[in-house]
């Protein structure tokens, strides 16, 4: 057995009654990650909640487990043990569940996030990995746990952190780690279509708005894409219709840093920052109170939209000057 995973295991060995959550506004890896561990424990004969601080996007619905995820913190369960993965802060996990951490209950956390902050007992954080997926995966490789439900959540986590494999962080382990996973037979267009070819309408609605946003700065180095409140308002949209702007400021030609900027709630501003070279936008993101990886980062702002959108426009000018 290797090292690196003895604090966890023997954290699961002594836990009874677990919990296991990612991050609001979840994402693939969150949720992926969250279930692959969840089916596993279960499997391990630990009695098991899995929770999301919000509900789970429409299209990671087909996932092994999904219909189980507890949206915030089921009452009434005197759990012993949290797990927390894809989350470099304890406040990444909402007001709701950021509560239970502070309780009379052992914090494991699991994350790929560079810059987080030390808030577990157990604390592994690898940010070689492209996905947290991509830990769980080693984790239970090594229990010996893996079945083809959790091989296709930790497949979904790894596929829609590393963009199909076409982000920096994707590396010759991840292509071995999902070899591995697809041995157990996981049915590789059918996930696929779920995840990337079968969108809600609402998404191409909130693309047809969020295009007549695109702008370029005067050096051409730098693009962005906004929505506001009203406008998901009008169309009827969620915010995780809107994830997929990042990718058309990003993949203009020349466009160094790209930026997303929407409202998921009036009067509070999610901005999404992508690095297309060395620059590291964590850094960026950081000096607004959020955080990321060298090539992704984001903060969430409170206030109008329309000032934030010039301050870290601003500030974003000035680090490519
Ligand atoms: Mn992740």
């Amino acid at each position: 057995m290797s090292e690196k995973f003895v604090d966890i295991i023997a954290a699961i060995s002594s836990s009874k009654n677990v919990i296991i959550t990612g991050h609001i506004m979840p994402d693939g890896d969150s949720i992926g990650s969250t279930l692959a561990l969840g089916l596993a424990l279960e499997k391990l004969g630990k009695k098991v909640t899995m929770a999301c601080p919000d509900a789970v996007p429409e299209s990671f619905l087909f996932l092994p487990g999904a219909d189980r995820i507890h949206c915030g913190v089921p009452k009434n369960d005197e759990y012993d043990t949290i797990f927390v993965v894809d989350c470099s802060t304890p406040d990444r996990v909402g007001e709701e569940m950021q509560e239970l951490l502070n309780g009379n209950i052992t914090v494991v956390n699991i994350d790929h996030h560079i810059n987080g902050v030390q808030f577990a007992d157990v604390s592994y954080v690898d940010s070689s990995a492209a996905a947290t997926g991509e830990i769980i995966f080693d984790l239970l490789d090594e229990l010996g746990v893996i079945d083809v439900d959790i091989a296709i959540n930790l497949y979904a986590a790894i596929l829609t952190d590393t963009g199909s494999f076409r982000y920096e962080a994707t590396t010759s382990l991840t292509h071995r780690r999902v070899a591995k996973l697809l041995e157990f037979g996981i049915n590789v267009s059918r996930v696929t279509k779920h995840l990337f070819d079968e969108k809600p309408l609402e998404v191409f609605m909130v693309l047809k708005q969020a295009l007549k946003n695109l702008y370029i700065s005067k050096c051409g180095r730098a693009a962005w894409i906004s929505i506001n409140w009203d406008e998901l308002q009008k169309i009827g949209a969620k915010d995780e219709h809107t994830r997929e702007l990042i990718n058309y400021p990003r993949s203009i030609k020349g466009v160094k840093i790209a930026l997303m900027f929407r409202e998921p709630s009036p009067g509070l501003v999610k901005v999404s920052i992508r690095s297309n070279d060395d620059t590291d936008v964590s850094k960026i993101a950081a000096e607004f109170g959020g955080g990321g990886h060298k090539r992704a980062a984001g903060c969430l702002i409170e206030g109008d939209i329309e000032t934030i959108k010039e301050k870290v426009i601003e500030k974003v000018l000035k680090v490519l000057d």
